[in-house]
């Protein structure tokens, strides 16, 4: 053949061709398959989510599971906390289960904070007066229980001054710090003027709950519902958090156990801030003294949730002026120092009046409610310690102090 070297350069191009066809097929098919495994990632977590949000719901403890307390044994539990009534100046026909009760589990709840705290404190300090180096003992307790640097701070300086000036045994050195301590709570709640947060009558009352997903909102609300209805103010529901599927009907099991309406919008993405609206026009025609806000915690978007607030917040301010707004911060304690990053970011963007801090029982950081009001500067306003109904109350700095250093 005359063209050998032609031809092998033409079957040479077919070959590149071939195999450069060959190679894009083959890239076409990868990411066919990666596109593939793509979509049904995404679907198996879109299936998780709506598996957990299911879940939350069965997760909601049945009507029949608001439990009466019952009087226990007269044991040290009991002893402790009639001292504590006792203390507050309550006298003994004043005294009810219920108190008895929340404060049992209060203390109980704090065990864990104490354990790594007072328990080893004591030890430490044993009967011996206060020496340079058990501050520096107590500081380290002190930082490890989330109680933060800045109250850590001032606490360990007003005791080195006070060693300074005379001599402070082991007994008298806890009753000053908790003493310190409660200063330090107690502040921003003097500062806000009430010490007690409840509705006022004759006026239109709104508390939005709001805080990141988990950190038990929409369980406090259903706390805050029966707890305000039970003390005969007229209460409503908003379900403003539009986002969570299971977030209503979540919302209307507590509803129903505490005999409060819910208003809601059954529609996917309603605007949570035209549920609000709803709700607003059905408080001043039913003539409601607080009305419960519901909102959303999603983190990942989180401009979106603060626009989401402050729309919520101007529907409000147009709508009923001359309502009362509590803007009440949830914190799951458990979190600790997280927790105290969220308040403080939330704190900058939401118009903030209080805090509420969630899950106090069974967590070994307690001490972050010091620093939620030490750097946040905001006033605890409720706290739980637990899942049930009745798992919360007012916030009272001399119970949670006293159970925070509850020695044995
Ligand atoms: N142990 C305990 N769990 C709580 C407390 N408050 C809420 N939870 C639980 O925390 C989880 C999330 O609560 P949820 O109210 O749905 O949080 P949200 O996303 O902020 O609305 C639920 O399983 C609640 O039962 C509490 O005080 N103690
Ligand atoms: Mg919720």
């Amino acid at each position: 053949m005359t063209n050998t070297d032609n031809s092998h350069e033409w079957a040479a191009q077919a070959y590149a061709l071939l195999k450069k066809r060959q190679e894009q097929q083959k890239q076409e098919l990868e990411k066919q398959e990666q596109q593939k495994q793509e979509l049904e990632k995404q679907e198996q977590q879109k299936q998780e989510l709506e598996k957990q949000e299911q879940q939350e719901l069965l997760d909601i403890p049945d009507k029949e599971n608001i439990v009466e307390p019952e009087l226990g044994e007269f044991d040290d539990n009991f002893t402790w906390s009639a001292m504590v009534l006792a203390a507050q100046g309550k006298k003994i026909n004043q005294i009810s289960i219920d108190e008895i009760d929340w404060l049992t589990k209060l203390r109980r709840g704090l065990e864990e904070t104490r354990k790594g705290f007072v328990t080893e404190l004591l030890d430490k300090l044993g009967d011996d007066p206060l020496t340079p180096e058990s501050l520096d003992d107590l500081e380290t307790l002190l930082i490890r229980a989330d109680v933060g640097i800045d109250s850590t701070d001032k606490v360990i300086s007003s005791l080195r001054t006070k060693l300074n000036e005379e001599v402070v045994g082991g007994e008298a050195g806890i009753k000053f710090l908790k003493k310190e301590l409660k200063l330090i709570i107690d502040k921003p709640i003097k500062n806000s003027g009430s010490d007690l947060l409840v509705p006022q009558k004759g006026k239109l009352n709104v508390w939005l709950l709001v805080g990141v997903n988990g950190v038990g909102k929409t369980t406090t609300l259903g706390k805050l519902a029966y707890l305000s209805s039970n003390s005969n103010y007229k209460t409503l529901i908003a379900a403003a958090d539009t986002f969570r599927a299971a977030a209503v009907e979540q919302l209307k099991v507590w509803g129903d156990r505490s005999n409060v309406d819910v208003i809601s919008n059954q529609s996917k993405n309603a605007d949570p801030a035209a549920v609000v609206f709803d709700a607003i026009n059905s408080a001043k025609k039913r003539n409601v003294d607080l009305l419960l806000v519901d909102t959303a915690g999603r983190l990942q978007t989180k401009n979106n949730l603060m626009d989401e607030l402050s729309k919520i917040r101007k529907i409000i301010d147009k709508k009923v002026p001359d309502a009362i707004v509590e803007s009440l911060l949830v914190l799951d304690a458990s979190q600790g120092q997280n927790g105290l990053k969220q308040a403080k970011s939330f704190a900058k963007s939401a118009d903030l009046s209080g805090a509420i801090i969630t899950k106090l029982d069974g967590t070994s950081r307690g001490g972050v409610s010091l620093a939620v009001s030490e750097e946040v500067n905001l006033p605890i306003r409720f706290i739980g310690a637990g899942e049930g109904i009745k798992d919360l109350r007012p916030f009272n700095s001399y119970e949670f102090v006293e159970a925070m250093l509850a020695d044995k």
